[in-house]
Formats: C-alpha cells, structure tokens, sequence
C-alpha cells in the first residue's frame, strides 16, 4: 500500500500543530514524551505461548491461543528474527517481555527450578545489542506438575516447593537482566490456580498462595536490577468458579508487602470492569503498577489491543495522573488467527497512539474547567478532542522515527511472509 509522500505528512503535521495550539497542546511537547516510552512486548504473541522446552507440548492454566495462521517461530532465533521485524514497524525503542519457558537450554532438559541466567544469555546479547530491556516471568502452568490445576496454592507441599523454588530462580534470572541491562526488570508472577466447580473451601488454597508468595519474596533483591509483580485474574478457562489469586487477593498482598508491585491486566475483570479507573486508586497505596495491556471479549481475556475507548481511558489516567513514571507498560495477547508479527505491531502501535491521544490533551485547561465547576465546559472539551487530527501527529511521529507511515508496514509483513517465515514446516502464505 502507498505510503503517503513526507511532504503530505510534514503538511499535515502543520496543520495539526496549528488546531492544537488553539486549545494550549503543544505538539512537540507530546511527541518528546511518546518517545521516551517503552512498552513491553510480550514474547509469547509469536508462537501462541509454546515456548521451546517441550516442542509441541499442551498450553494448560486456563488460557488458550487459537487459530491455525502459519509462520509461527519454532525456535528461539526465530522468535528474535520475528521480533526484530515487528521492533522495526512501531517507532521508539521498546523492551521484551520473556516466559521462563522461553530458556534456551541447548536441547538439555533443565528443571525450571534449575533455570537461570546462563539459559538465557542468548536473549540478552540480542537485548544488549538492540537496545532492548528485558522482564520477566516464571512460567507456572504447561507442565506436568500444574496438570491438576494448582502451583503456589498446591495442597502437596512438594508441589509447592517446586513452584516457590521455580519462581524463586525467575527473580535472580529477572536480577541478572537488570543488572546486566542497566533496566530493572518486572518480574511477574501470575499462577492459574483455581478450581472449576464450586469450591468447599476458599480459605486454604488463598493460605496457601499468600505463603508461597511470602517464601518467594523472601530474600530482597536491589530495585534497580528486579521488581516484583503479581497478577490477578477473575477466571480462566476451565477454572470458572474460583480463581485463588483473585483481585482482591492480590491487592491485600502487594498493599501488605512494601515494594511488590500490582500487575493489571485488562481482561481479568468483569466484562463491564475496567482497569483505567483502578490505577488512580491503586497508585495510592503501591509504589508502581504494572499493566497488561489486553481486550477482554467475553470470556478470553487476551484479544489483540485495538483503539478502543477503554485503551485510550487507560493512557489518560497514567498521563492525567503523571504515573508514567510509576507505571510499567506491558502487553499480553495472544492470537493465532492472524499474522502474529502483525499482531505484535498493531496492538503496540495501538497502545502507542491511545497514549499519544492522551499527551494531546489540553490537561491544564480541563483540570481547571473542572475545578471552577464547568462541567459543560470539560465535557465540550473532551467531545471536541474527539476529532482533533492526533492522525496527523502520530504519522509525523512515525515518520520522524523512521518506521512506516500508515498500512505501509502491512507491506513489510508480507514481505517477511515471503522472505522469511515461509517454510516454516506449514500451510505457507494466506
Ligand atoms: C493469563 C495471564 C498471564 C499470561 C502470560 C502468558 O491470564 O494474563 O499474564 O497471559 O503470563
Ligand atoms: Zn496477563
């Protein structure tokens, strides 16, 4: 597809800078904070959150990746080339998100409580040289020992201590990026532990996590090498009536244990639940958030992030409320049905232009509509920005970045279709 000449967007841009001065946005402004902020891109988008310790083996824990698009990576070096493909096409320098199951551990079976750096000193070359931080999380489910459902809440004591010892290897690993990086790296934990039917006993199992968790956490780690992150869920699949790490569990435990951040991820409420109204509320009381940026649609929490109201809700709140320096960015979807790098680059560039939309907004003037009691005021405002040309802004962002301008970089997909992932032992090109 044609991209548009550099003069069109230049012209555009101008244009642009000129309406938005109207209100008091300076463009510039805008555009210096975009750049400066790096999301997280979630490794497990190229290859439907397989990993590459047991090739072909079943994604348990209550999620599941469908749809039968080809080209999806098969090994470590092609989950990088994929990913190097998808860096290009979103401007800015962004960080990787890894699972411990994305170890490489030169065809030798290694125990997850095994893990450790050296299995992943092939991800942080490639970060290093890319400019990359990387984050992290133990992986607690597509294994023998979460086959029955539980990890950190298991009712067998061994089980547990797998799990504890499992994630406690994930945080040194999570150190040594940080470390090794000159970025902290968020170290997530989220387990699946639920149960599907009515449970007789809600207590224990929540006992359980939150003493697994504190074992976990017990020897502190520098901040700026690894920070802590724990993550709730309403359900998952198969685990629909109970769910151990729910919200409120989570929230107790990071407001009682100082220095744990919270993780938010998108689809894990309700469906008419949303996290942008979370993040003013939580930031009171944890020092830092962590986002999983996802679409909820109906019950799978992990559709590819479109431009919806909720997504640009969610970049207002950080922006409005100054928490983009307390806020860590990440993305977790999961969708097989389409091209997975073009997945990757439209759900980040997506998240991008939310925030984007966000850092054009006249915030000193409808902070002050409000605070003078001129609800008419802020709601015109709010309604007007609606239409504002942020298109035309976010094209000259691109374009300054040297990624493509518009649907171009549907073309530099294809392209890799053509080029690169073909072969890769199925159907070939849609
Ligand atoms: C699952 C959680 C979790 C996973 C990843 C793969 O519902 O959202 O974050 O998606 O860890
Ligand atoms: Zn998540």
């Amino acid at each position: 597809m044609q991209q548009p000449s550099d003069r069109a967007v230049h012209a555009a841009y101008e244009l642009a800078q000129d309406r938005y001065a109207t209100l008091g946005v300076e463009t510039e402004v805008a555009l210096a904070r975009l750049a400066q902020v790096a999301i997280s891109l979630h490794c497990w988008q190229g290859d439907d959150v397989g990993g590459f310790e047991n090739p072909g083996g079943d994604l348990s824990g209550g999620i599941a990746a469908t749809g039968n698009y080809p080209g999806k990576a098969r090994s470590a070096a092609e989950l990088r080339a994929d990913l190097d493909v998808a860096y290009r096409l979103i401007p800015g320098t962004h960080r990787l998100n890894l699972h411990a199951i994305y170890a490489e551990t030169g065809g030798a079976k290694v125990e997850r409580n095994a893990l450790g750096p050296a299995h992943f000193a092939a991800w942080v070359d490639w970060a290093r040289a890319n400019g990359h931080g990387l984050d992290f999380n133990p992986t607690c489910f597509s294994h023998p020992l979460a086959a029955d459902g539980f990890t950190l809440a298991h009712k067998d004591p061994a089980v547990r201590q797998f799990w504890v010892e499992h994630c406690i290897a994930a945080r040194q690993i999570g150190a040594h990026f940080g470390q090794t990086l000159g970025t902290p790296c968020v170290t997530n934990i989220w387990v699946p532990d639920g149960y599907k039917d009515t449970p007789a006993d809600r207590l224990a199992p929540r006992e359980r996590l939150r003493d697994s968790l504190d074992a976990v956490l017990a020897s502190p780690i520098d901040p700026a090498h690894n920070r802590d992150a724990v993550e709730a869920k309403l359900f998952g699949l198969g685990v629909e009536s109970y769910t151990v790490g729910s919200h409120e569990f989570y929230m107790g435990y990071a407001v009682s244990r100082p220095g744990t951040l919270l993780c938010l991820d998108a689809g894990h409420f309700h469906p008419t639940e949303v996290i942008s109204d979370k993040i003013s509320a939580l930031l009171l009381y944890v020092p830092e958030l962590l986002l999983h940026v996802s679409r909820g649609v109906r019950w799978d929490s992990d559709h590819v992030v479109t431009l919806t109201d909720e997504l640009q809700a969610i970049m207002q709140e950080l922006v409005r409320g100054d928490f983009l320096g307390r806020t860590h960015i990440g993305l977790d979807f999961f969708d097989a049905s389409i091209n997975r790098v073009a997945a990757w680059v439209i759900g980040t560039r997506n998240t991008l232009r939310a925030l984007l939309m966000a850092l054009l907004e006249p915030a000193d003037l409808l902070r002050e509509r409000e605070v003078a009691g001129d609800y008419t005021a802020r709601l015109a405002i709010l309604e007007e920005l609606k239409s504002l040309p942020f298109g035309a802004v976010w094209d000259a962002h691109c374009l300054r970045q040297g990624v493509p301008v518009g649907m171009a970089f549907l073309d530099e997909i294809r392209r890799y279709e053509r080029t690169g992932t073909r072969g890769r032992g199925d159907a070939g090109i849609r």
